[in-house]
């Protein structure tokens, strides 16, 4: 009685937070605050290996809405707002964000509080939904020790774990307890079994959703604190909750869903990655894995956030330029279980190595939406799946299956969506044969990405061959928007 008592004043005291249950539906557009928009809208230079700031401000995400809302996105991800290491480190600048110095200021380079909430509400006022980065686990400091007095509000070295490197991932004690980072800039570990920690952290979290209206948290380094933390944090911030749980196993990652709203799809994106990489890549290892997570996780892969690329890995064109494969592995996070979210930069082709090169500013894309393949398969991706959430009210808690894995070619059956995707690359000549697929016989079907009309057999099967290894995304024509389609045509 009590616990229920609370649970409806803590709803009340929110009104505005979405759970995680709101943003299973949303689809996230992920960006590095420095590198996606000026505030003027110019366009400075910006080399990546300069790890330098760049000049992306809040108030230059406000002016670029239309450009992430037109693809279909109707959240996004931002850096981490507080205040940052100064001037300039062995390791460049913490344009990133990740190696706060003050953990009650913002960060002076992306704007002020009123720049922040003018995002937000611009965010808001288009059904569009704000995820800030927090990062708990560390602060950031430029020598070893570091100096304690430059840190707030914890600035004593009572409040952080005695310094050690992390050297061992296979014992979770040195991996909670010791620090990252390196000697220029080591990040100094916080010592979140504290319980002043604790209630600091808690309220500070409270404070970020309600002082800035922010509707979503992806939580940094999760696996660098203790398990037990977790809960009460996610709890204080009353929104959705993703962790970072930077590992390829999910007997590893799972314990972790069961404290937080979700997790980033790591042991995924291990076998997406490998699966399309190459014409060679195991699709049989990739369907074992969502399976193995799908049974695993707290929440099944439904509260996931699915993604190709991030922050810290190199692009996906880095690895492979064969638009075949590309298109197949950027399909994934839309046809899958969780909640779809995309790098910046991935729509306009960019093709950076690992961190600092896939860092690369947009502007010096132009934002060009026109004659950008990459853009228009993840907008027509977006609204397939707005399409199936619309056409089947479960669409979002049936669990995605494997109807076929054939050699290069695989089937993952989401009703009613049908995706057909190929690691055989672009010379080769896909097709598939699916039975089972819920479609009625003879069912008129459309595919999305080039609205090209099949029919379904007699039995509901499809049967289709592609073309340059390229993937098809199949909906019933009546679940599908045709003025989609015209648009489409129009603009070729
Ligand atoms: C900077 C430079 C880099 C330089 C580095 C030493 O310093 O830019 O060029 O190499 C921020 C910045 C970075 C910065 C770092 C350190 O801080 O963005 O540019 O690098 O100063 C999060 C964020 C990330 C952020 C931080 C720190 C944490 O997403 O952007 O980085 O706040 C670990 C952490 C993970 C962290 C990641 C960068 O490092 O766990 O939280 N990401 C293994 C480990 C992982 C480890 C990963 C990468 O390697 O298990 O824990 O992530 O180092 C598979 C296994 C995996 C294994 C891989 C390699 O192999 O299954 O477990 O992952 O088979
Ligand atoms: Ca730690």
């Amino acid at each position: 009685m009590l616990l229920s008592l609370l649970t409806v004043s803590l709803a009340a005291g929110s009104a505005l937070a979405a759970s995680t249950d709101d943003w299973r539906r949303r689809s996230i557009y992920q960006l590095v605050t420095d590198r996606f928009a000026t505030s003027n809208d110019s366009s400075p230079t910006c080399d990546t290996d300069d790890r330098v700031y760049c000049g992306g401000t809040w108030q230059g995400i406000v002016n670029k809405l239309d450009y992430i809302q037109g693809m279909g996105f109707d959240a996004i991800w931002i850096s981490p707002i507080v205040a940052n290491v100064e001037g300039s480190t062995g390791d460049g600048e913490s344009y990133h964000g990740y190696w706060t110095a003050d953990q009650n200021s913002l960060n002076s380079h992306f704007g002020t509080a009123d720049d922040l909430v003018a995002l937000s509400s611009a965010l808001h006022a288009r059904g569009m939904y704000l995820m800030v980065d927090v990062v708990v686990n560390h602060m950031g400091g430029t020598s070893v020790p570091p100096d304690y007095s430059t840190l707030a509000p914890f600035n004593s070295e009572s409040k952080f774990h005695p310094f050690c490197w992390i050297t061992d991932y296979s014992n979770q004690t040195n991996v909670e307890h010791c620090w990252l980072g390196d000697n220029s800039v080591p990040l100094v570990d916080v010592n979140t079994e504290d319980d002043s920690v604790v209630d600091f952290f808690n309220s500070w979290i409270a404070g970020i959703v309600s002082n800035y209206s922010v509707d979503g948290i992806r939580i940094d380094t999760v696996k660098h604190v203790r398990q037990d933390f977790w809960s009460g944090f996610a709890e204080a911030s009353a929104v959705y909750t993703v962790g970072e749980i930077f590992d390829g196993d999910v007997n590893y990652v799972s314990p972790y869903t069961k404290v937080l709203g979700g997790v980033l799809d790591y042991p995924t994106w291990y076998q997406l990655t490998s699966a399309f990489e190459s014409t060679s890549g195991s699709l049989s290892n990739l369907v074992s894995t969502v399976q193995q997570a799908q049974s695993s996780y707290a929440n099944g892969e439904f509260t996931a956030g699915s993604f190709l690329e991030n922050q810290d890995n190199p692009r996906f064109q880095s690895i492979t330029t064969d638009q075949g494969l590309v298109k197949n592995a950027m399909s994934w996070p839309f046809i899958q279980d969780g909640i779809p979210i995309l790098y910046y930069g991935q729509e306009q082709g960019y093709t950076g190595g690992g961190d600092p090169a896939n860092r690369e500013a947009l502007w010096l894309s132009g934002y060009v939406t026109q004659e950008k393949p990459l853009l228009q398969l993840v907008t027509s991706l977006n609204a397939a799946r707005k399409a199936a959430i619309a056409a089947n009210s479960n669409y979002l808690s049936t669990a995605l299956t494997f109807p076929s894995v054939e050699g290069s070619t695989l089937a993952v059956l989401k009703y009613p969506m049908l995706a057909l995707l190929t690691n055989g690359g672009s010379s080769s000549t896909p097709s598939w044969s699916v039975s089972g697929t819920g479609y009625d016989a003879n069912e008129a079907l459309i595919d999305v990405l080039t609205c090209t009309t099949y029919t379904a057999d007699g039995s509901g099967g499809v049967s289709i061959t592609g073309s340059a290894g390229e993937p098809v995304i199949i909906l019933p024509t009546i679940a599908f928007n045709q003025t989609y389609c015209q648009s489409l045509s129009g603009s070729s």
